[in-house]
C-alpha cells in the first residue's frame, strides 16, 4: 500500500546509491574551504558525512530532529505494547511483539546517526527525560480497545512512512541509510494493521463498532502528526533548504489524506470529518479544520497520556542501569583479559 514508490525521484536504491557522495567530489582543503564543500554537495543534491565539515546550524537542527525522531519511536512502543499481554490470539500477540521490538530497533538506528554529528547517547535521553526534548505528539493519546493497535498500524505507521519516505534522500548521509530500512519496516506495520482491522470489520457489529470507535479518536490526531501548518512552521524553509525537509508538512498531509480515504472505503469504516470531500478537479480531498489548540497543547506536556509515558519511560532506563553496568563490566574484563594476553605475547 505504501511504499517508497510515493516517493519523487530517485525513488529506487539504485538511484540512491548513485547519488553524489562526498567521494565523488573530491575535497582538496586547499582549494575549497568546508563552506564552499558543503555548499558543493547541497548544489548537486549530494550527501554529507560525518567526517565532512558542515554549518554548526545544519548540524543542530539535525540533532534536533533525529533525535526526536529516536524518542518517538522509543516512546511509541508504550501505546501498542500496552496490549502486549491481552492480544486476542497467539498470532497477534507474535506480530505485535516483533512490531514493538522493530520501533525499538528504529530508535537505535536513529540513536546511532544522531551520534555520528557529536552527541552522546546520555545526552540525548536526559533531555527526553527530563522533558526538554519533543517527541511525536501522536504518542500521547490512549489505547483503551483492541482495535486502537489496528488503527495504529493503519494510521499512524501510514503517516509516519508518508513523512519518512522522502527522508530517505535527505542530504545527511547517516540519517538517509537509516531511513531505508525503517520505511520498509514501516510498511509492513502499516499492512498487518489495515489486516487486523480488515479482520476485524468481518466480524459482530460490536467488533466493527470497536474499529470505527477507534478510527474516530485517532484520525484528527493522525492529521496533525504532520506537523503545524506550512505557514506556522519554523523549521522548514532552513531544513528545506538544506534538502533535509523534501516535501513541506500540509503537502504531507494532504498525500495521506488522499491516500487513506479509498482505504477507509474498503475498509468500510467512516472518516470523522463532515467537511471530507472529493475535489474532481484536482483529485485532492479537502478537510476540515485541525485542532491546532489541541496539537500545542499536547507538544507542550498537556496531552492525555503525556505524564504516563514519561513516566514510564524514565522507570524503564532506571530499571535497567543494572544491564548497562553489567554490559560495561565485562567490556572491562575483556578489555583487561585482552591486555594480560598482549603482554604475554610480547614478553
Ligand atoms: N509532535 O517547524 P516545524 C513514528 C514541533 S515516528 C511534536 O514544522 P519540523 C513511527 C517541531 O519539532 C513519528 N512536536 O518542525 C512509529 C518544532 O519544534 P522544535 C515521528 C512536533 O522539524 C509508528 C515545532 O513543532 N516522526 O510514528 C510535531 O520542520 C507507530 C515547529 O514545527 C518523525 O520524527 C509533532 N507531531 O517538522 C512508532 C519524522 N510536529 O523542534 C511507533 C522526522 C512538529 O523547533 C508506532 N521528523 N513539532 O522545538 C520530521 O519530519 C519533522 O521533524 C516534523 C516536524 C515533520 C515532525
Amino acid at each position: 500500500m505504501y511504499t517508497q514508490a510515493l516517493d519523487l525521484p530517485p525513488t529506487d536504491s539504485a538511484a540512491l546509491a548513485s547519488a553524489p557522495s562526498s567521494a565523488a567530489i573530491p575535497f582538496d582543503p586547499r582549494a575549497a574551504s568546508g563552506q564552499s564543500h558543503f555548499d558543493a554537495m547541497m548544489d548537486a543534491d549530494g550527501k554529507i558525512e560525518p567526517q565532512d565539515w558542515m554549518p554548526s546550524a545544519y548540524r543542530k537542527t539535525l540533532v534536533r530532529q533525529i533525535s526526536q525522531h529516536a524518542h518517538s519511536e522509543i516512546i511509541g512502543m508504550q501505546p501498542e505494547g500496552n496490549w502486549i499481554a491481552s492480544a486476542p490470539s497467539l498470532k497477534r500477540k507474535a506480530i505485535l511483539i516483533a512490531k514493538v521490538q522493530d520501533e525499538g530497533g528504529h530508535g537505535l538506528y536513529l540513536y546511532s546517526a544522531a551520534e555520528t554529528l557529536g552527541t552522546s547517547r546520555d545526552q540525548m535521553l536526559d533531555a527526553l527525560h527530563t522533558a526538554k526534548a519533543k517527541y511525536s505528539s501522536i504518542f500521547n493519546y490512549p489505547t483503551p480497545e483492541w482495535a486502537d493497535v489496528g488503527v495504529i498500524g493503519w494510521l499512524v505507521d501510514g503517516a509516519a512512512i508518508m513523512n519518512q519516505i522522502p527522508l530517505c534522500r535527505c542530504t545527511y548521509g547517516p540519517y538517509a541509510r537509516a531511513m531505508i530500512r525503517i520505511c520498509k519496516e514501516e510498511s509492513f506495520h502499516q499492512r498487518q494493521g489495515f489486516e487486523s482491522l480488515m479482520t476485524q470489520m468481518q466480524g459482530t457489529p460490536e467488533q466493527r463498532q470497536m474499529v470505527q470507535n477507534a478510527v474516530n479518536r485517532w484520525w484528527w490526531p493522525v492529521l496533525a502528526m504532520f506537523g503545524p501548518p506550512d505557514t506556522d512552521s519554523p523549521n522548514s524553509a532552513e531544513t528545506t533548504r538544506w534538502g533535509i525537509k523534501r516535501i513541506s508538512n500540509d503537502d504531507l498531509r494532504q498525500r495521506f489524506v488522499d491516500a487513506t480515504v479509498p482505504q477507509a472505503k474498503i475498509l468500510g469504516v467512516t472518516l470523522p470529518d463532515p467537511d471530507l470531500k472529493l475535489d474532481e478537479a484536482t483529485g485532492k480531498h479537502a478537510y476540515g479544520p485541525i485542532d491546532w489548540d489541541e496539537f500545542w497543547a499536547v507538544v507542550k506536556g498537556k496531552g492525555p497520556c503525556n505524564q504516563e509515558r514519561l513516566t514510564r519511560r524514565v522507570s524503564a532506563h532506571e530499571e535497567g542501569q543494572w544491564v548497562r553496568d553489567a554490559a560495561q563490566a565485562y567490556a572491562a574484563k575483556q578489555r583487561a583479559r585482552n591486555q594480560v594476553r598482549a603482554e604475554m605475547e610480547a614478553a
